[in-house]
């Protein structure tokens, strides 16, 4: 596999609303990024893949956008953007920028201009259709923010499209004005040095909108190749694309080294698969190892030798990875490093969300006031509306919600946790005082120091990088195994995903194994025996000596 300079790097995700406030108006803001690229510097991260800061109404906190090229007042300039990029590069540390055209904001000037009229040169930047012959919406595509996907425009009698809110009208991709103006847009912030892009929803910009195949439309691969000739494929830009439909085999058509599309993708199939299949995320199905490792390795072994992985447990629209996988309890610490060692042993890039390395936790806010994200409050209407009841979707909002990744970075323990001065846009999480990230510094066995290890040892160790990805002990109920194998050397990596002590039995020809014990969050074991006694959560990375 041709090697690329980012094969070794970890990805910082920041949503900036919530990473750091610099100037009190209680909203996160790039001088506050600034202020904290010597912390992620420390950690030892090259990728921060920073969530929008375009201007934008907000009305989905910036993946609404208005102008791709100005930053939002509440989140500072172009000039603090420019020099973020060249203080972060002055770190070894490259940004991705979030790039976010499946939609516009309804503010954004095209939009604008498309309202005006039937003819105005911008009306085919979007997808209007005529009413249907009830004069209701042209069909009942369900927007995924509630409600349905059309929007009626009083004064050309016309619906417009809108996947996510009415007020993120779907860009028209089968007009190449339209492909025009995003490639120079992204040309522009290429040559302001950015490391490359993340991928808004990116399997949707080919929908084929009359036939409702919104994702994976006919011509997606060829406008993202287009993309690619027109853009980044000219540099050696990193690119993500967000694929929520994505099985391995479109993984591959998009990662594949010949294909000239992109770096990786999204894939969600190890988030989806504890969804209910009739209300979705709002009713959590419990965590079960079996079919999670399953998923796990379905893509470990497809991409093994084509296209590239991507690692994640959580982003800014999912809940975070220690109460999702792990516990929030007596184990938090056990079961955050735990989840660490096991995404950072996977093949691929691996992505660290903020206040991940500090084992955050879901928030449960009692009243619904307390909500900020479009999606739940909006499906939070939509279902009591539909006769769900409000205990139980305060229970799904509780367990899946986006708002649970968007409570302020615990920094302190200072009022609102060194967030801000001010008063946050929303409540800080009250474990604040006990995790955060000063503790975690002036801890030395933390789980910070140990995702600092962990990023550390990707730079070291090959096998970590390159390593084929080969199951072990796969029948195990509650450990989750693999063994990395790079030229001679291997890695076997042990996971216990349970509270449970476990005696592990080795397989025969594993028991005399011995060598380095490259990470762990107990004491190290560098050899194997008959059976091993596994505390709870217990996991080690081991370098099978020669
Ligand atoms: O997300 C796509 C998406 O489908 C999720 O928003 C959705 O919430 C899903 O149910 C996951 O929980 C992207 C962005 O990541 C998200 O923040 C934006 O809201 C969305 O696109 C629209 O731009
Ligand atoms: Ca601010």
């Amino acid at each position: 596999m041709e090697k690329k300079w980012w094969h070794n790097a970890v990805v910082y995700q920041i949503y900036p609303r919530s990473f750091m406030d610099s100037n009190g108006d209680g909203i996160g803001d790039i001088n506050g990024i600034i202020s904290k690229l010597d912390y992620l510097q420390q950690l030892g991260i090259n990728l921060i893949w920073l969530s929008p800061v375009y201007r934008s109404p907000m009305d989905d906190n910036g993946y609404d956008i208005s102008d791709y090229e100005d930053i939002a007042a509440e989140f500072g300039t172009m000039a603090q953007m420019e020099s973020l990029i060249a203080q972060a590069k002055q770190r070894d540390i490259h940004i991705l920028m979030d790039l976010v055209v499946n939609h516009t904001s309804d503010e954004h000037p095209w939009f604008i201009e498309a309202l005006k009229s039937k003819d105005n040169p911008y009306r085919d930047f979007y997808i209007w259709r005529k009413p249907a012959a009830d004069g209701g919406p042209p069909n009942d595509f369900h927007s995924y923010f509630g409600g349905s996907g059309w929007a009626f425009d009083e004064a050309s009698g016309e619906y417009y499209l809108h996947q996510f809110s009415v007020r993120q009208p779907d860009l028209n991709w089968e007009n190449p004005r339209v492909h025009a103006e995003v490639h120079a847009m992204m040309n522009r912030w290429l040559a302001k040095g950015i490391g490359g892009f993340r991928m808004d929803v990116i399997d949707l910009i080919g929908k084929e909108v009359d036939a409702q195949k919104m994702a994976n439309g006919k011509n997606l691969h060829a406008l993202i190749r287009q993309m690619n000739r027109a853009t980044f494929g000219k540099g050696d830009a990193v690119t993500v694309g967000e694929a929520w439909s994505a099985t391995p085999a479109d993984a591959l058509l998009y990662s594949g080294v010949e294909r000239e599309e992109l770096s990786m993708v999204f894939q969600f199939d190890h988030i989806k698969q504890f969804w209910d299949e009739h209300a979705g995320k709002w009713r959590s199905k419990p965590f079960e190892l079996a079919s999670f490792k399953a998923v796990i390795e379905k893509w470990q072994t497809a991409l093994a030798h084509q296209g590239w992985n991507s690692l994640f447990w959580s982003n800014h629209d999912l809940p975070r990875a220690v109460s999702k996988f792990g516990d929030e309890g007596e184990f938090r610490v056990a079961s955050a490093k735990m989840l660490a060692t096991a995404l950072h042993c996977l093949k691929g890039t691996p992505y660290i969300y903020q206040g991940e390395e500090i084992g955050m936790t879901n928030v449960r806010y009692e009243t619904i006031d307390e909500y900020r994200d479009i999606e739940s409050l909006n499906l939070y209407q939509e279902r009591l509306a539909e006769g769900v009841s409000h205990e139980e979707m305060m229970q799904g909002i509780h367990a899946n919600g986006r708002d649970n990744a968007r409570t302020p970075m615990q920094w302190d323990d200072s009022p609102n946790a060194g967030f801000t001065t001010g008063t946050p846009w929303i409540t800080v999480n009250p474990n604040y005082r006990e995790i955060n990230v000063a503790a975690a510094l002036a801890e030395p066995d933390s789980i910070l120091w140990h995702y600092q290890k962990l990023v550390a040892l990707r730079k070291q160790y090959p096998v970590l990088v390159y390593g084929d990805f080969q199951p072990v002990l796969r029948e195990h109920p509650q450990v989750f195994a693999w063994l990395r194998a790079l030229d001679s050397e291997r890695l076997l990596v042990i996971n216990n995903f349970t509270a449970e002590h476990l005696t592990l039995d080795i397989p025969h020809q594993m028991q005399n194994w011995h060598g380095e014990c490259l990470i762990s969050n107990y004491a190290p074991r560098d050899r194997l025996a008959v059976s091993i006694e596994l505390q709870p959560y217990e996991s080690f990375a081991l370098l099978i000596g020669r």
